[in-house]
């Protein structure tokens, strides 16, 4: 009994102290959120999985698939580089350095429109800098569409501010364009000086001017600021 009484106890003491470590990350989580930590680094790629490599694509280019650090609508999806019914080959995906995947629109919804893809940048440590336009963003992408339908891969860059506002109006941000690519996937890129109290990018990519499938591609996505 005496056993069984002590291996109780040890149980019950390591639970408490458990629940001491327990509390005390806690504490440490809740005083050191990760968005409040580090400074924004210049000249590196701020965008997490940029090249749609960082989970499966979807078997059916039909269906939609989640993202890893995307925030998507049901049917953006993830397509492999020489996935039959004329989406890009895999010798075009090499000749990008595009890795085996992209990002798709996917197929449209019921009424007719097509789903989005976001991501949300935090720009950190460098406010004051901002603030007197000293800090340029630089956004580049690959772009593709399906042969010569006017279908429209759009990647649009919008600034928010601490309260996540957008800072001034649409034509605040940055915005790439492609159309009628054949399979191609174009470079684009647009930079420009972040407008006061930019606290946060966000990073859409979607589709207009579709005809029946959502044929707007899009990979190696690139954000990054630098000292202006
Ligand atoms: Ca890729
Ligand atoms: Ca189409």
């Amino acid at each position: 009994m005496s056993a069984l009484r002590g291996s109780v106890g040890r149980r019950v003491s390591w639970s408490i102290v458990s629940g001491v470590i327990a509390a005390a990350a806690l504490v440490v989580v809740s005083v050191l959120p990760a968005d409040a930590v580090g400074t924004t680094p210049f000249s590196t790629n701020l965008v997490k999985n940029p090249g749609a490599e960082a989970g499966p694509a979807s078997n059916d280019p039909d269906v939609g698939i989640a993202i890893p650090n995307w925030e998507t609508l049901d049917n953006f999806t993830v397509v492999a580089y020489g996935t039959g019914g004329g989406f890009p080959s895999t010798t075009e995906g090499s000749h990008i350095h595009g890795g085996n995947q992209f990002f798709s629109a996917g197929e449209p919804e019921g009424d007719g429109g097509c789903d989005d893809a976001i991501q949300f940048i935090k720009i950190k440590g460098h406010n004051s800098d901002i603030d007197a336009g000293h800090v340029q963003i630089i956004l580049k992408a690959r772009l593709g569409t399906f042969d010569s339908q006017t279908d429209t891969a759009v990647v649009t860059l919008q600034f928010r501010d601490a309260n996540n506002e957008q800072v001034g109006g649409s034509s605040a941000g940055l915005k790439l364009k492609a159309t009628q690519t054949g399979q191609t996937m174009l470079q684009k890129s647009a930079s420009k000086i972040m407008p006061r109290h930019a606290r946060e990018v966000r990073i859409i990519l979607a589709a207009t001017n579709t005809t029946g499938y959502c044929d707007a591609y899009f990979d190696n996505m690139s954000v990054e600021i630098v000292s202006a």
